[in-house]
């Protein structure tokens, strides 16, 4: 009888020692970003990062995400960006606006650099769906981001046959779980 195929898994961890961050933070509405931003800091240093090697910018709103994400991805420092912002509906179109150009522009930056820029821009329509996605009933988006950021470095790491930039000569090609 043939073999059954065993397919091979590839998938990043979630420590987060000696891996470097940038963090992105729209001023607009800072009631709620900055709950993100505080949830995201709280799972890098859970998962191990220090202090030093994240680095957090602010901007006006978040339609300026996109390009500061891409002047950060450009220095070379990090291993992962996450944007965090928090659009919410208002009475004219302005708000599709914003939430697809910032959509757009954080995923054209992540092509064009190749660094994992986590989408951490709560759309919504009231604030009230705002706060429950900042800490309340839906968790905190922040918290999710910091992982997902963590996970993508260190995802992004394997497939580019490096284990860790510790981590021994024998490691330093894609591992299969
Ligand atoms: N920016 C936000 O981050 N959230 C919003 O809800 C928002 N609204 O509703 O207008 C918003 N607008 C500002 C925009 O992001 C830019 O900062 C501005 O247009 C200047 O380019």
């Amino acid at each position: 009888m043939a073999e059954k195929i065993q397919p091979g898994r590839v998938d990043g961890g979630l420590g987060a020692s000696g891996l470097r961050f940038g963090i992105v933070v729209s001023r607009f509405n800072s009631f709620i970003t900055e709950r993100l931003l505080a949830a995201a800091l709280d799972a890098f240093e859970r998962a191990g990062a220090a202090s030093k090697d994240v680095d957090v910018v602010h901007v006006p709103g978040a339609f300026e995400l996109p390009l500061a994400a891409k002047k950060l991805a450009a220095i070379g420092r990090y291993d992962a960006l996450i944007a965090i912002g928090c659009v919410l509906r208002g009475e004219t179109s302005h708000y599709d606006y914003v939430c697809s150009e910032t959509a757009r522009g954080l995923q054209l930056a992540q092509m064009d650099t190749g660094l994992p820029i986590i989408f951490c821009v709560l759309t919504c329509d009231t604030l009230e769906q705002a706060i429950d996605r900042a800490g309340l009933k839906g968790g905190n988006k922040g918290f999710e981001a910091g992982l997902a950021a963590i996970e993508m470095a260190r995802l992004s790491q394997k497939l580019r046959g490096v284990g860790s930039a510790a981590a021994p000569k024998s490691s330093r090609k894609m591992r299969r779980k």
